[in-house]
C-alpha cells in the first residue's frame, strides 16, 4: 500500500512539474498602447518577432503622431509583418486635460521617419481602444502585461472606466518618466509630458508600475555598428526598422550623441527578459502643477517623507510617513545584451 501511494506522489509531482513548465514555457500575453513612432515601431516589431511574447492587440494614443496617422501607421506595421489576425484599435483623440503635443521633428512627418509603407491589407478594430484592453483583461484575467509606450491617455481611461482591471492585469511595463532629468526639457520625459494627468492616474491605481524611463533608455543606444549588423541580412521588416535606425541615427548624431536611445524597444525587452534591466521598487508620484515641472515623475528612493506638524507659528518634524511603493523603477539595462537580442530578432525578417 505504501509504494503504491509512493508511485502516486512521484507520479503526481512529475505532473505539477509538467504542468510547471508547460506554464513557464507559454507566450506571455501583452496588450502594446502605442504613439507609433518610430521606435514604436521597432517595439512592436521586435515583440512581434519575439516567441516570448503573444501580442493580444495594439491600442493607438495620440503622442508622436495624432490618433488618425497613428492608426495608420500601427495598421501599416501589422500588415507589414503579415500579422492582420491582430486586433489594431484607435484609441482617445487627445490627451486628458491639455492639448496634444505631436513630435514630427523627431520622427519624421509621418512618424514613421518618412519612409512611406505600401497601404495596409489589415483593418482597424471597431473597439474602441480602452475598451478592448478591459475586454481582453477580463478575457485572459491575470494573463495580460499591458505595455504602453506613448502617453498614458488610453490606459487612463480603461482604468477609470473599469478599475477592476488593476488587480486583473499580470504586469504593466510602462516606457516613461525618469528619476534623472529628462528629454523634453529639464525634469520631464516626453510621455508623462504628454499627458501629466493620466499618468497620475496610472501611477496611482493600485498596482506596481514597471517604469522604464527615458534616463535608462538613453544609456540603451542604438548605434552604426549594431545598424550595420542589422543591414546584413535583407527582409522586409528588417529592411523597413533599418531604414527607421538610420534616420533615428542621423537626428541623434547631428545632437551630438553616438546613438540612438532605445526607449520603446527596452520596455518590450523588459517583459521579454525581466534580466535585461535592474529595478528598484520606490514610491513615485506624477508632478502635475509644476512650473517648470509639470510632468515629472518625482521618485521617493528612501521608501518615507518627513511628517510636519504645525505648532504655533512654525512646523516641527514629528518622525517620518513610510510611502508604498507603486513603482518598480528600472535603473540601468545591459545594453549590449538588449541591442544584441533586438538584432538577433528583427534580421532578414
Ligand atoms: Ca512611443
Amino acid at each position: 500500500m505504501d509504494r503504491f501511494w509512493s508511485k502516486c506522489s512521484i507520479f503526481l509531482l512529475a505532473v505539477l512539474f509538467f504542468l510547471a513548465n508547460a506554464f513557464a514555457d507559454s507566450p506571455r500575453r501583452v496588450i502594446i498602447d502605442t504613439d507609433p513612432g518610430i521606435d514604436d515601431a521597432m517595439a512592436i516589431l521586435l515583440a512581434l518577432n519575439s516567441p516570448e511574447l503573444k501580442v493580444e492587440a495594439l491600442t493607438v494614443v495620440p503622442g508622436n503622431v495624432d490618433g488618425r496617422q497613428g492608426l495608420e501607421n500601427a495598421l501599416k506595421l501589422v500588415s507589414l509583418a503579415g500579422r492582420c489576425d491582430l486586433a489594431v484599435a484607435g484609441g482617445a483623440r487627445h490627451p486628458l486635460n491639455q492639448k496634444l503635443i505631436t513630435a514630427q521633428y523627431w520622427h519624421g512627418k509621418n512618424g514613421l521617419a518618412g519612409v512611406e509603407l505600401p497601404a495596409s491589407k489589415c483593418k482597424a478594430a471597431s473597439r474602441f481602444g480602452p475598451d478592448l484592453i478591459i475586454e481582453l483583461v477580463h478575457q485572459y484575467p491575470h494573463e495580460i502585461t499591458l505595455i504602453p509606450i506613448g502617453p498614458l491617455t488610453n490606459i487612463a481611461l480603461a482604468v477609470s472606466k473599469d478599475p477592476s482591471i488593476v488587480s486583473l492585469v499580470k504586469d504593466i511595463v510602462i516606457m516613461g518618466g525618469s528619476i534623472s532629468g529628462g528629454n523634453v526639457n529639464g525634469a520631464v520625459e516626453a510621455n508623462i509630458y504628454g499627458d501629466p494627468e493620466a499618468a497620475a492616474i496610472v501611477f496611482n491605481a493600485g498596482w506596481m508600475v514597471t517604469m522604464v524611463g527615458s534616463d535608462v533608455g538613453e544609456r540603451t543606444l542604438i548605434t552604426r555598428k549594431y545598424l550595420a549588423d542589422l543591414q546584413s541580412l535583407h527582409g522586409p521588416e528588417s529592411d523597413f526598422a533599418a531604414k527607421l535606425a538610420d534616420f533615428y541615427l542621423e537626428r541623434a548624431e547631428k545632437s551630438g550623441y553616438q546613438g540612438a536611445a532605445m526607449y520603446d524597444p527596452l520596455a518590450v525587452g523588459v517583459v521579454i527578459d525581466p534580466k535585461l534591466v535592474t529595478l528598484k521598487d520606490m514610491h513615485v508620484d506624477v508632478e502635475t502643477k509644476g512650473e517648470f515641472t509639470r510632468g515629472e515623475t518625482v521618485a521617493n528612493r528612501m521608501g518615507s517623507e518627513e511628517n510636519n506638524v504645525l505648532h504655533g507659528d512654525h512646523y516641527e518634524i514629528d518622525g517620518v510617513i513610510v510611502l508604498k511603493p507603486n513603482a518598480r523603477v528600472c535603473l540601468a539595462s545591459d545594453a549590449d545584451r538588449f541591442l544584441q537580442l533586438f538584432i538577433s530578432r528583427l534580421k532578414g525578417k
